[in-house]
């Protein structure tokens, strides 16, 4: 792989291409960036509009590389942070009670380990509508959400959770320190990944956080993105796709060290990263182990990405034959979960109304408007059951347990489920 030279070109330049063709600055160390994945133009995953009113939709060029240095997945373009999030973003984490479980094991987790000093104090990023700092407020622990979307922390609010609404970075950091004092655990799940400007995080990391303090990051994992071919978890939150190779060297790059990694379920497959600064922490074995298995499948790899992008040519070209038969055919199809992810899928597809009929969605914010590109109908969950469809496309098959047990009468009455990670099939 060519060793990566320093240069300073402004990736969300439109010239990008010209300069390098293809190859941009990584984001994180600043070596050169080669694009393996192109999803062509894709919208904002999370701005949904009325059907009469998507002119103002916003799009760009979703494609992703890796750096030839520190092999950071990443994004070569980057979306306008306020368009992505903001007062109105409509993710709710409270909408899985799966998730609700999750965040509440990992607060319980927390005060038993990490805040059961002197009056320990905890700085969530990205804390959306509080669920996992419900249970630190429950036990009387002092600690501060930190996220731009106003509507959810409104319903933190509810729940007891105190938020500062604004975006995480070095500003916002120490603004906290001075009114809070230093943080023992900063902690943010499924954010870290959504921030291309890494290096104020960090900064601000560093500056709110205690000596002995940990940084714990979680997030979706590139080797189950790649081995179960989740072409739909690339859209433009996700600038950067981690793995454990990638964020050691991300935490060294600014001052800090992989202490810990812990494999979850959620999301088809997570890593929990624990950072700690240098020296502050013993390494745990967990961190080697799991560069060694990435080390044997090869993930962090240009071959690797090369793999993943036939295997989502495979996967589009199989999903939309088998709906367009199934729709030749007469059969009915709508989808079930009206998902941030499921904007790459069914743009990239190129699935519309004409195929899925609409798409139903617990979630308030999204029902009575369109899918963000391919302006689908989205309904409350009600509409899925009166009367129900042929078929199910499962956008959120993230959730696939807790939903079939939700609509086990669908399966009962001849319905059946369309999947499509990690293969296309029909259950
Ligand atoms: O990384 C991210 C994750 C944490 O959440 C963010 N970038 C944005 C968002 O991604 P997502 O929208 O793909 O997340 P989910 O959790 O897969 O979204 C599930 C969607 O399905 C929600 O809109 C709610 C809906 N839903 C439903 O209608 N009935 C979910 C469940 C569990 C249900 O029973
Ligand atoms: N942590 C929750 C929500 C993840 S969705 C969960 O795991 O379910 C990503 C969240 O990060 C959104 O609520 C978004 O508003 C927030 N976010 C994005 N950029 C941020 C930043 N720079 N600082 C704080 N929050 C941010």
């Amino acid at each position: 792989m060519s060793v990566g030279v320093e240069v300073e070109v402004n990736v969300d330049d439109e010239n990008a291409e010209s300069v390098f063709g293809s190859r941009w600055c990584c984001r994180i160390c600043g070596s050169e960036c080669e694009k393996l994945l192109d999803f062509g133009r894709q919208p904002v995953s999370d701005d949904f509009h009325a059907a009469g009113d998507v002119d103002s939709e916003y799009f760009f060029d979703l494609c992703v590389g890796i750096c030839s240095s520190c092999s950071m997945v990443q994004q070569m373009y980057e979306v306008p942070r306020e368009l992505m999030f903001n007062a109105d973003y409509p993710y709710r984490t409270s909408t899985s009670q799966v998730m609700q479980r999750h965040f509440q094991d990992a607060a319980q987790r927390f005060i038993e380990t990490e805040l059961n000093g002197t009056d320990p104090f905890i700085v969530e990023i990205g804390s959306n509508d509080g669920v996992m700092l419900r249970t630190i407020s429950g036990a009387k622990i002092r600690h501060l959400g930190v996220d731009p979307s106003a509507r959810a922390a409104d319903v933190a609010a509810e729940h007891g959770v105190k938020t500062h609404v604004g975006f995480f970075g070095k500003e916002t950091a120490d603004a906290i320190r001075v009114s809070h004092g230093p943080a023992n655990v900063i902690y943010s799940s499924n954010t870290v990944s959504h921030i291309a400007y890494i290096e104020s995080i960090f900064s601000g990391v560093d500056s709110l956080l205690t000596d002995d303090g940990v940084f714990v990051i979680e997030d979706r994992y590139l080797g189950d993105i790649i081995g179960n071919t989740y072409l739909d978890q690339i859209y433009d939150e996700h600038f950067y796709l981690f793995s454990c190779y990638s964020v050691r060297e991300m935490a060294n790059r600014f001052g800090f060290e992989l202490v810990d990694v812990e494999p979850l379920v959620v999301h088809g497959g997570s890593l929990r990263y624990t950072l700690a600064r240098c020296g502050s922490r013993r390494q745990l074995s967990t961190v080697e182990r799991i560069l060694a298995e990435e080390t044997e499948r090869g993930i962090n790899s240009r071959e690797a990405l090369d793999r993943f992008q036939s295997n989502i040519e495979q996967t589009r070209d199989e999903l939309v034959c088998l709906l367009r038969r199934l729709r030749a055919d007469g059969r009915t199809i709508v989808g079930y979960g009206a998902t941030s992810k499921s904007a790459t899928l069914l743009n990239y597809c190129g699935i519309g109304p004409d195929i899925v009929s609409f798409v139903c969605d617990s979630t308030k914010e999204k029902q009575g408007l369109v899918t963000p590109g391919s302006h689908i109908p989205i309904r409350a969950p009600d509409s899925f059951r009166n009367p129900y469809p042929d078929l199910a496309l499962l956008l959120a098959w993230n959730h696939r347990k807790e939903i079939m047990d939700k609509e086990r009468e669908f399966q009962r009455r001849g319905g059946r489920w369309i999947l499509y990670v990690p293969s296309v099939h029909i259950v």
